[in-house]
């Protein structure tokens, strides 16, 4: 492994397995270069106060502004942007459940222009790579169907999806291997191999 850090990210749609492959990824890595070298983080961090805010909001238990809540989501991540990076430094490899391209793909869902909801996220730490779970609405409805929060309803599922594809198009235009999409309407075993695959393929890059 290299000296820092690898910043792993990992997006997608309610449902489309993004936790699952954290918490695996996690647990792979754990057991291959011990638990200290390793930590999985979350956004939105619903414990910090900001991320309470955030929570009680997703929970329809209080109303923001749609440029509110999105400038509280980025904020979320400020608050760990300088213990992230420590990290990295000290060689800790991050796995990262839902980032800022999902505080762009949601709030543009909304109506909010791309550059609007960029711009508060300009800054923050890049990850080396980010594997994008792609689902459609539809396959995800049938694990389950979606929950009781928010954004939880397939017609702005179907739009975030179309942001997500586009910020994968503008991520490739940087660095084309740091945006990896994955098909996510496999099985488990299938999506996790190919999850593993781009894993191990990022960190065998940055060892070079
Ligand atoms: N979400 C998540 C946003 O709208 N903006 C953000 O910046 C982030 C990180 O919050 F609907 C949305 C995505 C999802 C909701 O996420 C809660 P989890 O992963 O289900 O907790
Ligand atoms: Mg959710």
């Amino acid at each position: 492994m290299s000296a820092r850090g690898t910043f792993i990210v990992i997006e997608g749609l309610d449902r489309s397995g993004k936790s699952t492959q954290a918490g695996i990824i996690h647990k792979k890595l754990a057991e291959r270069f011990g638990d200290q070298r390793v930590k999985l983080i979350k956004f939105p961090d619903r414990t910090t106060p900001i991320g309470k805010m955030i929570d009680s909001y997703l929970r329809s238990q209080s109303d923001l502004d749609d440029q509110a809540i999105h400038l509280l989501f980025s904020a979320n991540r400020w608050e760990v942007a300088s213990s992230i990076l420590s990290d990295l430094q000290n060689g800790i490899t991050i796995v990262c459940d839902r980032y800022v391209y999902s505080g762009v793909a949601f709030s543009a869902s909304k109506g909010l222009s791309f550059d609007w909801c960029v711009a508060p996220d300009v800054g923050l730490p890049s990850p080396d790579v980010v594997l994008f779970l792609d689902i459609s609405p539809e396959a995800a409805k049938l694990r389950g169907g979606y929950g009781e929060e928010r954004y939880e309803k397939e017609e702005m599922q179907r739009r975030v999806r179309e942001n997500f594809k586009q910020l994968g198009k503008e991520q490739k235009t940087t660095k084309e291997e740091s945006w990896v999409e994955i098909d996510a309407g496999k099985g488990l075993a299938s999506v996790t191999e190919d999850v593993w695959t781009a894993v191990e393929k990022v960190m065998g890059q940055q060892a070079e």
